[in-house]
């Protein structure tokens, strides 16, 4: 019995528990964590558990174990799955990815980066120079998107607080020749502010105060990415200009608005390259087109103050902007040939924002949340309704498993005219008085009878929730309340084109290359832009979609504490984690079902030899029958079952055997052929 088989451990597959029930599942994940089996698979899915330790799976030898093997031949692990998108693309010329949820800290960026580790170390055996070269920018590009991606929150020490899907594009021999990262909504808003016991992104922290190994680490990775010495000054300027921003406050003299501590203004000055009375006047007045008249109106502090936090904010925004586009200018696919006549395929790895629940709930954990559940909903649709419709179509009896659908929730949030983005949209459009308790009113309105959504209105009695603040969703993963303190800004998320005019005018052509749109004339602007809510909605939409469009292959985090512990696994809390990431379903559509399944034509070409009614050419009526033929000879006919168009096979063991059986006979007919070559027959 191979190790992984073992029982000290657990079972290696949650398919083979005795019964598929919550407490065996439990169990199972409760040991193998104990045991330091943090992966357990469920067919082709990996469910890991964080370890919060190091541990030593992950090294070169490892990674040579799993190399070019099946899935169930070694114990379950990451580079197994990896392995596995990476052989469907390489032999059937699929495009795959690797989608990683589970909730804040359960493990999903390190995760990625194993993944990404492993698929850097197993291509390119012909050391081509250009392969080494993108395989180098893809890994390197990954400590510079968590310097400036990510920070410390309450519940993870390095929280991403963007998404991320990069697409490693393959040539023609399988090795990455570039890529391209798609970067979603970042939480800007953390620049200005921190919830208790926070931090911002890890980047101010290594340009200035502590983080001082960090920030050489940093600065090598974009010198070897191919930032210039000007631009890596520039992000380091941009970054003391927020910091700054952070302290300039102001004041009033009579109606005059003006700027307390003007001592700050040339600091701004020279880290921008403008002019002193510029940035003085950006940061107290804007200009207004009234007809065809262009005036400048002076600011209230209140405006003044919006107007400095929305500018510290949209620097950052555009500075990750900027260095994900720079990142992708270098990894972009190069080789125009291998683009225009071999074959280019792609293995794309998401790594987003998990779940979360923070104290206090605003705009970003809406998205966030939100996105989660995009992605579970995606998970349903591919791994538990695909699966169970593709049975129907193949005519193959079953009996229908049941799960919850969080499409209501989707909806919910996304629905055209009455979903919460919709709403919250409609609201931004009014002219008159527009508050954030207008928003909070317009969802009473149209969600009242909607059951995952309530208020303190719908539900006076329930005092965790306060009147004219509050409302909570029923996510697919627990109740969040969100304040919609916030929500009105941050959705128009609006900068006075007066400071884009600023950056775009500075002598600095780095920043002024990273606000292009700062050259039109205040006529020029006209157009309404879209909100942030709209533009999020968009991406996710576009990004389920790409993601459906390829082979998925799926990791689903645990994290067993929130203490950070390796030794603690609360098990109410995990428990929860695997109820609504839909384990326990996905386990009984598995196992009622079938591991493996393949058209007839395709199995045949793989198995053939090794039966004497289909070697080397079959003369029955049909390949379907040809298969019957081969696997009643083999002995597997009750393991498996005959659709209309794909043979269906229910244990890996079968398949397993069946590779066996193939790999001894390419042995044999390789031998056969030598001694025919050597004429010794
Ligand atoms: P996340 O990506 O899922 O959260 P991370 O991947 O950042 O979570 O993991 C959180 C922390 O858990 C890491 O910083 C490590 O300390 C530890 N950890 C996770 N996986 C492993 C592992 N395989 N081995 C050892 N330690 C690990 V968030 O980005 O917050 O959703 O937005
Ligand atoms: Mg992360």
């Amino acid at each position: 019995m191979a190790e992984h088989e073992s029982l000290e451990f657990g079972k290696a597959d949650f398919v083979l528990l005795d019964n598929v029930s919550m407490e065996e599942f439990m169990a199972n994940l409760k040991l193998r964590f104990e045991k330091g089996r943090i992966y357990t698979y469920i067919g082709e899915v990996v469910v890991s558990v964080n370890p919060y330790r190091a541990m030593n799976i992950y090294g070169r030898d490892v990674i040579e174990q799993y190399k070019g093997r099946e899935l169930y031949e070694r114990p379950p692990h990451l580079f197994a799955i990896a392995d596995a998108a990476y052989k469907a693309m390489k032999r059937r010329n699929k495009d795959t990815c690797i989608v990683i949820s589970g909730e804040s800290g359960a493990g999903k960026t390190e995760a990625s980066k194993y993944i990404m580790q492993y698929i850097a170390a197993i291509t390119n055996p012909n050391q081509r120079a250009e392969v080494e070269r993108v395989k180098n920018m893809l890994l390197k590009s990954n400590c510079v998107l968590e310097a400036f991606g990510n920070a410390k929150t309450n519940r993870n020490d390095n929280s991403s607080r963007f998404g991320k899907y990069m697409d490693i594009n393959f040539d023609f021999k399988g090795d990455p020749i570039g890529g391209h990262i798609n970067n979603y909504l970042l939480e800007k808003s953390r620049v200005i502010f921190q919830q208790e016991g926070e931090r911002s992104f890890h980047s101010f922290y290594q340009s200035c105060i502590n983080d001082g190994a960090d920030f050489k680490a940093v600065a090598d990775a974009m010198k070897v990415i191919g930032f210039t010495g000007d631009e890596i000054q520039t992000v380091y300027k941009i970054l003391a200009t927020i910091l700054h921003l952070g302290n300039l406050t102001f004041g009033v003299d009579g109606d005059v608005t003006l700027i307390e501590n003007t001592k700050l203004v040339s600091v701004l000055r020279e880290l921008l390259s403008t002019k002193e009375e510029n940035v003085e006047k950006a940061l107290l007045y804007r200009t207004v087109a009234t007809g065809r008249d262009v005036i400048e109106k002076q600011h209230t502090t209140q405006e003044a103050n919006y107007g400095r936090d929305a500018l510290a904010k949209a620097m950052y925004e555009r500075l990750f902007c900027w260095i994900v586009s720079r990142i992708n200018d270098v990894i972009e696919v190069r080789n125009y040939d291998a683009k225009i006549h071999g074959k280019n395929t792609v293995i794309g790895v998401l790594d987003i924002y998990g779940f979360e629940i923070f104290q206090n709930n605003s705009f970003e954990q809406f998205c966030i949340n939100y996105c989660n559940e995009k992605l579970q909903q995606l998970f349903i649709q591919l791994v538990l309704k695909q699966e169970q419709e593709e049975y129907q179509r193949e005519g193959i009896p079953w009996k229908h498993i049941d799960y919850f659908n969080n499409q209501i929730i989707v909806d919910l949030v996304e629905q055209q005219h009455k979903g919460i983005f919709a709403v919250l949209d409609e609201a931004c459009m009014n002219v008159g008085k527009v508050t954030d308790e207008v928003f909070l009113q317009g969802l009473n309105t149209k969600l009242a009878k909607h059951a995952h959504y309530t208020s303190r209105k719908l539900s006076p009695t329930d005092k965790s929730l306060e009147f004219d603040r509050d409302f909570r969703i029923r996510h697919y993963a627990g109740d969040v309340v969100y304040s919609v303190v916030g929500f009105i800004d941050k959705n128009k998320d609006t900068l006075f084109q007066d400071f884009k005019r600023l950056l775009y005018n500075s002598s600095n052509p780095v920043l002024k290359a990273m606000w292009p749109e700062g050259k039109l004339r205040i006529t020029e602007v006209t157009k309404r832009p879209l909100t942030a809510a709209t533009l999020f909605k968009n991406s996710m939409i576009s990004l389920v979609e790409n993601l459906a469009s390829k082979e998925p292959y799926y990791v689903r985090c645990v994290k067993p504490n929130d203490v950070k512990s390796p030794l603690l696994f609360e098990h109410e809390r995990c428990r929860h984690q695997v109820e609504y990431l839909g384990l326990l379903e996905n386990v009984r559509v598995r196992r009622a079902g079938f591991a493996n399944r393949q058209t007839y034509p395709r199995f045949l070409q793989r198995y053939k030899m090794i039966s004497e009614f289909t070697w080397p050419n079959h003369d029955l009526p049909s390949d379907k029958e040809a298969v019957k033929r081969l696997l009643q000879g083999c002995g597997f006919d009750h393991d498996v079952a005959y659709g209309k168009t794909k043979v269906f096979i229910r244990t890996p063991r079968t398949l397993f055997s069946l590779e066996e059986q193939r790999a001894e006979m390419v042995k044999r007919i390789v031998l056969f052929l030598q001694k025919v070559w050597r004429g010794t027959i």
